[in-house]
């Protein structure tokens, strides 16, 4: 007998309750990827994706707004020192009461989420997980879902997962876990939900084929809980990127109007003893040239969409201006922003660099981050493993600016610091010294016309799967028991002061965790009294300057004015910049287009 089932497969896109960041509403291509998988398979795919601005601004609206909106004018603004530590208080106070009133909200929505997981009979839950909050709810829904809907498979993938992996099913009422990439492993999973359903079969049926199927080694990326109760992994195995399908998005969706585009995955070098990216994305890939311009040009021509992000960790001189190359020739308009890595031996290279970054900005490069790390060239090596010197930052800075400068065409560039950092053992650099070459860097990229356009300091931190991690006490670090649980589910508090964010029992160096946030302020505020734009990341600059914010100026006024949005969850102003967002979007894509085939993407004749 068939089974009934309605919804083959309810794909989340996990949320918090509030928006994150300016980014969250970017097109989904993680789970647009999935959706066109499962659809070509023949499934019926929902997805739920509340990181749309309507439904924040419906969802998170609460009796606070006004108050937070009032107080946090005289918090960004405040003049005197005594005022700032009551405001503060009080705005800790509100902030506490909101948690309060999202998590009521959150609650409900789980339970009308879960009902309608129910009502639809869906066969297949999946969740894309993320960091912090968002993973508690996720593990909210998956428990929800288990009472109210228990024949629902619940899998949960994305990021957390790719960075977690055995530890994000530990503890967590989730059925399955899909590590590094979804495509394969669900359409196996989805397949074999159907076929036991289909026979009559449980979900406990369901659960122990594919537990038996990933034991007898045949369900790749796969984590699961074996016989014991103990959580394996079965090995990793990626499609090529040539062969990963494009994403299917949703006209109309809501979301804002900048598309992710893999051309690349992972970071060439992938040797940062700090860095989780290769981790999460497996073996580096680049895909075909050709392909990649067929994804751009398609999200173009069906989507309207002329901005673009590179999802690579690092996306290569070499493959970028390969790109760069193919975009011009092609005549194709669009504009986008990517990561950059120093060059190796910049500074011999400066008349190639530029000349590369020149093609590659004419092709629309708006933004650009890079991470310096730090300015020391010991730390460098010894502790980050990074590959280059503070000469190759310098210099890589200055191409790409010297690029920007020769083209006429503003470029922006973020440099990013890990501060404090661990140091070596046995040598006698403090964090003092570190902290002086750093501003010494900056000092030098402004007075010789290269200032980096916003500047990043994060403290150190020992991400799962990395040499930080697995070797703590090599590099000065002290973790507890239980880090893996506790981080898995951290949450850090943005809109709070750091010092009264829960307490995390890692020290470095013998240094609080509280202490080393402190640390990472004191360089912020430092590097902020040099004139320098502070935590505006590269995909935050091509919002910032498509929604028409210009130079300096405009960048900090941006960056003020989401913060106060988040904060303060007013969502006026975000709503209004993703409206011009979209506009700019849009209209770059009609450029590709001739004049007698522009039509707004609504249907409505341009001219
Ligand atoms: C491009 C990128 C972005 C883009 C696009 C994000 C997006 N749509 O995925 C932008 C700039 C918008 C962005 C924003 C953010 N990002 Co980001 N981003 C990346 C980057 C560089 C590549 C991601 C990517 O496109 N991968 C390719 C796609 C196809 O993979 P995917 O989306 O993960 O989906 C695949 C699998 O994960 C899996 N999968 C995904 N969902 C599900 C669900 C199920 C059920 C299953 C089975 C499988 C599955 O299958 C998918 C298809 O292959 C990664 C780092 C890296 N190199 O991986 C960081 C990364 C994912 N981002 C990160 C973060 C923190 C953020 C922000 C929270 C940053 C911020 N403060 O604003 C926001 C959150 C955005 C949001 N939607 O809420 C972290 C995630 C950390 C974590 N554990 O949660 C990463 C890992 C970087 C880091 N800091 O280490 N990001
Ligand atoms: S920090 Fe950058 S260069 Fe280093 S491994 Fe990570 S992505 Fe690659």
């Amino acid at each position: 007998m068939s089974d009934p089932r309605t919804i083959d497969l309810l794909l989340w896109n996990s949320f918090m309750g509030k928006a994150y960041s300016v980014s969250d509403c970017f097109k989904e291509n993680g789970i647009g990827i999935l959706a066109r998988v499962c659809k070509d398979a023949g499934f019926t795919v929902v997805i739920e994706d509340p990181a749309r601005i309507d439904f924040y601004t419906a969802f998170t609206r609460n009796y606070l707004m006004p108050k937070l909106s009032e107080l946090s004018e005289r918090v960004f603004t405040f003049k005197n020192r005594g005022d700032m530590i009551s405001l503060r208080k009080e705005w800790n106070l509100l902030q506490d009461e909101l948690t309060r009133i999202i998590r009521e909200k959150m609650e409900k929505y789980i339970d009308e989420l879960a009902r309608k997981t129910l009502e639809n009979r869906v066969k297949v839950l999946g969740i894309k997980t993320w960091l912090g909050d968002r993973f508690a709810y996720s593990e909210r829904l998956a428990q929800r879902v288990r009472e109210l809907s228990p024949n629902t498979l619940v899998i949960a993938g994305g990021p957390q997962v790719n960075q977690f992996k055995a530890h994000a099913l530990e503890r967590s009422p989730f059925d399955f876990c899909i590590d590094v990439e979804g495509e394969v492993t669900l359409i196996q999973i989805m397949n074999t939900v159907k076929e036991v359903y289909s026979r009559g079969g449980t979900k406990s049926d369901a659960l122990k084929k594919i537990t038996d199927l990933a034991q007898a080694g045949k369900i790749f990326n796969i984590l699961y809980r074996d016989d014991n109760g103990e959580v394996k992994e079965t090995a990793i195995k990626r499609l090529s990127l040539n062969s990963k399908p494009f994403p299917l998005y949703e006209k109309e969706d809501g979301k804002v109007n900048i598309a992710v585009i893999n051309e690349s995955s992972g970071c060439y070098y992938g040797k940062c003893n700090f860095c989780t990216h290769p981790n999460i994305t497996g073996k580096y890939q680049t895909r075909d040239i050709g392909i990649t311009i067929k994804e751009i040009r398609e999200t173009v021509t069906e989507m309207g969409t002329g901005l673009f992000r590179f999802a690579g960790s690092t996306t290569p001189v070499s493959l970028s201006n390969r790109i760069a190359d193919a975009l011009l020739t092609e005549g194709i308009h669009i504009e986008y922003s990517m990561f950059v890595r120093a060059e190796t031996n910049a500074k011999k290279r400066m008349p190639e660099l530029i000349g590369a970054y020149e093609r590659i900005i004419r092709s629309g490069l708006k933004a650009v981050f890079l991470g310096a790390e730090t300015a020391n060239n010991d730390v460098l090596s010894e502790i980050m493993g990074k590959g280059n010197s503070a000469e190759d930052i310098y210099f890589t800075v200055a191409a790409l600016k010297q690029a920007s400068y020769n083209q006429k065409k503003h470029l922006d560039v973020g440099l990013s610091f890990i501060y404090p950092c661990p140091l070596p053992s046995g040598s006698a650099i403090t964090h003092e010294q570190i902290l002086e070459e750093n501003l010494h860097l900056l000092q030098e990229l402004k007075d010789e016309g290269y200032k980096p356009d916003s500047v990043l300091v994060t403290p150190a931190a020992p991400l799962p799967g990395t040499a930080w991690q697995m070797e703590p006490g090599r590099f000065g670090f002290e973790l507890p028991e239980d880090y893996f649980q506790t981080v898995l589910r951290y949450e850090y508090e943005l809109t709070k002061d750091p010092s009264t964010w829960p307490e995390l029992n890692v020290s470095l160096h013998g240094i609080k965790f509280v202490d080393i946030l402190k640390m990472s302020g004191l360089m912020e505020k430092k590097v902020r009294d040099m004139d320098y734009t502070v935590n505006v990341s590269d995909e935050h600059c091509l919002a910032a300057r498509s929604a028409g914010f210009p130079g300096q100026k405009g960048l900090e006024e941006f960056k003020m004015k989401t913060d106060r949005s988040l904060l303060t969850t007013d969502y006026s102003f975000l709503a209004d910049v993703y409206r011009k967002i979209n506009t700019h979007s849009r209209q770059l894509a009609e450029k590709n287009f001739p004049s007698s085939h522009r039509t707004l993407f609504g249907g409505e004749k341009v001219s």
